[in-house]
């Protein structure tokens, strides 16, 4: 195995004999060779699209979901992968006998050109996965640049995968963001593209991370309308409770409705806690409140919680003996000897009784920590104050908006961003998305005449929402670069959905982020380079030094 895909890699170079994640070998080497059969139906289905045929509408949703199965914390299931992996192969044929089929009709012959490895390898013995997928990894590329421009735009594609996946669940889907993710990842087998058209691959996966995130942001709001500002309890009950985690507000909806009036209680953990500020959720008494904090605490937040636990998503983190008889997986999320909620029947819900049931029979959670923290900032409730926001722009009383959207993570050195939030001075206002708020969402910062200084706009796909906000407020202000603006971008990154973030605002024009805890180990030098000089982009430093230096504009 070799992965290096996120933050937490071994020695920040690659994990070689199983992730510090806990992802075991086998299955790392399943998910390389999951992606490598994706590449191969996508470079059919290119094929296909230049002999005008295009496919993306079948290929994009299983693309989508096999991608995401393979991002950071989401899916620790050998026979799982196994079976995305036979699907893969049945996808592959259909699409390349669709290829044939319109090549030859178009030029009378049958096609007989050069094609990867990625479109013909095939076995039907599954142990033959097993030792494949030891070849067809990262290292496959051996030119370092090649490799990590090829990494980042893969990386990036797995993040617009989750979001792209989040959104078709709620009916919503784009042709543009299907037919790139099977452009994108064709690409990544295509050894005539030069670095330059690599980086051009890059910017490009940037812009559609925008799309793809503004239109899970449309799915979210039309399904459920815009969040509220909302106190959300952090507090327990004496009911038994489920606690659901992970970022698929489908799935939160199906608990809600099916464990009303059934003396069941609901609580989110982690990137599900801004499920508390929609107004579809909020109506529902038995929704207490936000249980614990981000995804790395859960091995002792998910022993008090003494209920079921449902993962919709990642971060999932290896499970202890003590809930393994309570903890379920669904979608995408998957953990060898956990019970998985199979997927919704067309037309049906998902059947959680079995886990409403469970929940019957538990003690209620054992308090953690009482009181409210604030959610619900997202766009919508920002812009609705606008006015307010500038006056206070404009008269000096907020003096610098501090962008600290992204993740959490296990290291110690993620308390840089706690010391941030405390050494700003008081006329800062953070803004944030994504479990890295957990970092200082509890430190009671204030507020700025009413205005919270930790506005938080919800899940990190809901970082959408902070770029709309400083694109609205550049036209309010009559300001012609986003740059110019006071805010400034202090990023904590883990796994491949804060690439697809990151990416989206490089697309957008915003320069001098600052990126931590450590800056990816798939960037190499020569990309460093080119990111640097394009965007300014910059490693967090020390937490004093860069609160002056964000204070400065700098
Ligand atoms: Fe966090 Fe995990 Fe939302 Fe990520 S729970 S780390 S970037 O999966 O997706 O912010
Ligand atoms: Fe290592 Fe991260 Fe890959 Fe897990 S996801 S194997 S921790 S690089």
């Amino acid at each position: 195995m070799f992965c290096y895909q996120c933050q937490e890699t071994a020695k920040n170079e690659g994990c070689t004999v199983k992730g510090v994640c806990g992802k075991d070998a086998d299955v790392a080497n399943l998910q390389d060779l999951l992606v490598f059969v994706l590449k191969g139906i996508s470079v059919y289905a290119e094929k296909a699209k230049e002999e005008g045929l295009d496919l993306s509408d079948k290929t994009a949703p299983f693309i989508m979901e096999g991608l995401f199965a393979t991002i950071t914390n989401a899916n620790f299931d050998a026979e799982r992968f196994e079976d995305l992996i036979d699907e893969a192969f049945e996808l592959r044929d259909e699409v390349q006998e669709k290829f044939e089929k319109v090549y030859k009709e178009n030029h009378g012959e049958e096609f007989s050109g050069e094609l990867p490895e990625h479109a013909t390898w095939y076995s039907d013995d599954i142990s033959d996965y097993y030792d494949k997928g030891t070849d067809v990894g990262v290292l496959e590329t051996e030119d370092v640049d090649v490799r990590s421009l090829r990494e980042l735009a893969t990386y990036g594609l797995k993040g617009i995968a989750a979001y792209g996946d989040h959104a078709r669940v709620l009916g919503k889907q784009k042709d543009e963001i299907d037919r790139f993710a099977q452009k994108c990842l064709a690409a990544t087998t295509d050894d005539s593209m030069s670095v330059d058209d690599l980086v051009g691959l890059v910017m490009e996966t940037g812009e559609m991370s925008v799309e793809t995130m503004a239109l899970l942001d449309e799915a979210n709001t039309s399904t459920y309308g815009h969040p509220e500002p909302t106190d959300v309890n952090i507090g327990v009950r004496d009911n038994p409770g489920i606690l659901i985690s992970g970022h698929d507000l489908k799935d939160m909806e199906e608990l809600l409705e099916q464990t009303e009036g059934t003396g069941v209680d609901v609580y989110t953990h982690s990137e599900m806690l801004p499920a508390n500020s929609y107004p579809a959720f909020k109506k529902y008494d038995h929704f207490v409140g936000n249980y614990g904090n981000s995804w790395w605490k859960q091995d002792k937040e998910f022993e008090t919680f003494n209920g079921p636990i449902l993962m919709t998503t990642n971060c999932i983190t290896p499970v202890k003996d003590s809930y393994k008889d309570r903890i379920f997986t669904t979608g995408m999320a998957g953990y060898p000897e956990v019970t998985h909620i199979p997927d919704r029947k067309e037309g049906e819900s998902k059947d959680f009784s079995e886990i409403i049931e469970l929940a019957k029979t538990c003690d209620s959670p054992v308090q953690l920590e009482e009181g409210t923290i604030p959610g619900g900032y997202a766009r919508n409730t920002v812009m609705s104050v606008a006015d307010k926001v500038i006056e206070a722009v404009e008269n000096g009383d907020i003096g610098r908006f501090v962008v600290m959207g992204g993740c959490d993570g296990r290291f110690n050195s993620r308390e840089y961003f706690t010391d941030v939030a405390k050494e700003l001075p008081e006329d800062a206002v953070i803004l944030t998305s994504g479990c890295a708020k957990y970092r200082y969402n509890k430190l009671d910062l204030g507020d700025i005449g009413g205005i919270p200084r930790v506005l938080d706009a919800g899940q990190c796909n809901d970082s959408y929402s902070l770029a709309y906000i400083a694109l609205q407020l550049k036209e309010a202000m009559g300001v012609d670069d986003i740059n110019d603006l006071p805010i400034s971008y202090d990023i904590a990154w883990y796994e491949q959905k804060a690439v697809c973030v990151l990416l989206a605002l490089l697309s957008l024009g915003v320069k001098g982020i600052r990126l931590g805890p450590t800056l990816p180990a798939f960037v190499s030098e020569n990309v460093l380079n080119v990111l640097v000089d394009k965007f300014d982009i910059k490693p967090t430093g020390d937490a004093k030094e860069d609160v002056a230096a964000i204070m400065a504009g700098e």
